[in-house]
């Protein structure tokens, strides 16, 4: 199976991810080092560190904020060093990583929420304590320190409560797993890491974690109902166990836990939930039971078929901050949460790695940089938790959250962004996005997202396949092996050359990009009489600080306009003027539509320059 390789072997260089890394070493990091020390979550693990028995600031899985923001920041050691800058969170790594193996108790247990309450009653409620949830970014943080700095105390750590959780859950031990999924594909990722450092046995043993996890879902009795039942249990958090009542009876959707994952065919409740069980699921469902890969296709098929905006946004209702009915695709109030939107790109990742098909790499770029980099300002320290695709003035970014799953995630998604560009195994190079970037195999130069012109140098010689992924937005493409008269043979949504490489072998490729209107199936009502604006990946959005993107229609006989390069598209069109009387109906009269030129930028860089209004879908 291909797989992207190490972080430490790709320098991403291009204008778009290298200013973004930029700015996460010089600004976001530190912004959000901060929010950490203000609103408690470090000392929640000093205190614990110390011995103090109370005190917890913040939300039951706040840990997880910190260990998200640990992954983030050992990817940026590895980009720190490219840029000249001063922040502080190089050195608060090591600090903070001496807290948590301060506070982990003897027995591997390690989550301040309890450390610093009623340990009593650790591993209780399953369904909403997020124990797991903590425990499993520990690990994705340990695994990512350990492989950008080769230090072993985060690892350690992690590895201590892996252990820690076999002894409590497991065919040997109790039934049960976490309401939030994230472990699974946490103890996957560590058994990988085993695996690359040669140590079989381990990463057997924490795959096999991985797949007992996986197996909970759905399993009856299931031990959420019964920490339903259980008065005391239900006490401890109330929010999310609500949820999995419907009509009284025990529902499970919003955990996923309504079917085992073989059984289940649309793609329900939490959304971020539901994206990091199928990115674990995907990664191992050859040894699931069967029917866990066909499961895994219809989820897939009703998720961006029927229940994806157009920015890969996903989980349109804030009630479950998940999924509802197909087609049920509100703009103003859209949810749409930013990990929902990474949690989409993972498990988009996931599968172009076990199929080598190019059109899952479509969704995961529309995820990338719609959905997921609207969740931060340009300046790198602004946040949005939610993504609706419409603002009437309600909507805009803030620093920090109380719930803060988003702003770090966003972080270690900025730090990690060259591994979703090229995936190699010993016969293939796949492109799946050309992102300016150098690897030990090739090395890529280009203006993506805002050009589709982009040239390949090849590094490794020898005989091997190379896939350059054509997207679903593009229909005219040029394909070069400069000094060559290969012909690619298009597979899978990928142009491939199979041929004897040379180091210093040059492809040049042209996507054709030009600004593209886009209509929704009509049985997205809210889209209905609407259409949507994009170039190559990027959707635009007409932002403004009056409300004209309510108040505009386009004129289809006219062209947007856009120039290679840019970040802007020039729209004609009419608004509609404000002046209607003192009154507010009248009979239908003369419109009143005045000729306007609407700016659309992309739909990710909205809300930074003081826009009020925005608007996706736009009248026709
Ligand atoms: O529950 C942990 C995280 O906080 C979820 O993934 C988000 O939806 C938010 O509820
Ligand atoms: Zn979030």
């Amino acid at each position: 199976m291909p797989t992207p390789r190490p972080l430490s072997q790709i320098n991403v260089t291009d204008p778009f991810w290298a200013e973004w890394q930029r700015k996460l070493v010089l600004v976001t990091l530190d912004q959000q080092l901060e929010q950490l020390e203000v609103t408690g979550r470090l000392s929640n693990f000093e205190r614990v560190a110390k011995g103090e028995k109370g005190g917890f600031e913040g939300y039951r899985f706040n840990d997880s904020d910190v260990y998200k923001w640990l992954e983030a920041a050992s990817y940026g050691l590895l980009i720190f060093p490219k840029h000249k800058g001063s922040p502080r969170w190089p050195a608060a790594l090591d600090r903070i990583i001496k807290s948590l193996e301060d506070a982990q108790m003897e027995d591997g247990y390690l989550n301040t929420y309890f450390q610093l309450g009623n340990i009593e009653q650790r591993w209780k409620n399953l369904n909403a304590m997020h124990e797991m949830y903590c425990g499993g970014h520990l690990i994705e943080a340990g695994v990512a320190h350990f492989e950008c700095t080769g230090k072993e105390s985060l690892l350690n750590v992690a590895i201590k409560w892996a252990e820690h959780l076999r002894s409590q859950f497991g065919p040997e031990a109790r039934p049960g797993t976490d309401g939030h999924p994230e472990v699974e594909l946490a103890l996957l990722r560590l058994s990988k890491l085993m695996a690359t450092r040669g140590r079989a046995k381990d990463a057997e043993m924490y795959k096999q974690d991985a797949l007992w996890h996986l197996s909970q879902r759905g399993a009856r009795p299931s031990v959420y109902q019964a920490e339903l039942e259980d008065a005391e249990v239900y006490g401890m958090a109330k929010a999310a166990g609500d949820l999995l009542l419907e009509n009284g009876r025990y529902s499970g959707e919003y955990a996923q836990d309504h079917l085992k994952i073989e059984h289940q065919t649309q793609v329900v409740g939490h959304a971020v939930r539901a994206m990091y069980l199928y990115t674990a699921a995907t990664e191992v469902f050859d040894e699931m039971p069967e029917g866990t890969e066909t499961a895994i296709g219809l989820i897939w098929d009703n998720l961006t078929k029927r229940r994806m905006y157009v920015t890969g946004g996903v989980g349109p209702a804030g009630r479950n901050e998940g999924f509802t009915n197909d087609f049920d695709l509100p703009n103003l109030d859209a949810y749409a949460e930013t990990c929902a939107s990474i949690g989409l790109v993972r498990f988009a990742q996931k599968l172009v790695e076990r199929y080598s098909d190019a059109s899952y790499v479509d969704i995961l770029e529309r995820a990338l940089y719609n959905g997921s980099l609207s969740g931060i300002s340009l300046s790198g320290d602004l946040y949005s938790y939610t993504n609706p695709l419409e603002n009437r003035g309600a909507h805009h970014r803030v620093p920090w959250y109380g719930c803060a799953c988003c702003p770090p995630n966003i972080a270690r998604t900025i730090g990690e962004a060259g591994r979703f560009a090229v995936l190699v195994d010993a016969n293939d190079i796949y492109i799946n996005l050309p992102i300016g970037l150098e690897t030990d195999s090739i090395s890529i130069v280009s203006n993506y997202p805002h050009s589709g012109d982009f040239e390949v140098a090849i590094k490794k010689a020898g005989h091997y396949r190379v896939s350059v992924r054509i997207p679903d937005w593009c229909d005219d493409c040029e394909f070069e092996v400069l000094g060559s008269e290969d012909e690619a043979e298009f597979d899978r949504g990928y142009a491939v050359i199979e041929r004897n490489w040379k180091r210093g072998d040059q492809i040049r490729v042209n996507l054709e990009m030009t600004p593209k209107w886009i209509e929704a199936h009509p049985m997205v009502l809210d889209n209905v009489g609407k259409i949507a604006l994009q170039c190559g990946p990027v959707v635009y959005a007409f932002e403004h600080e009056e409300s004209l993107p309510q108040r505009f229609r386009v004129d289809l006989n006219e062209d947007p306009i856009w120039k290679s390069g840019s970040s802007v598209i020039e729209v004609k069109g009419y608004v509609r003027s404000e002046d209607f009387g003192d009154v507010l109906y009248d009979e239908l009269a003369d419109s009143g539509e005045k000729d306007f030129t609407a700016k659309f930028i992309p739909f990710a860089n909205c809300h930074n320059a003081g826009g009020k209004f925005v608007a996706v879908w736009i009248r026709i």
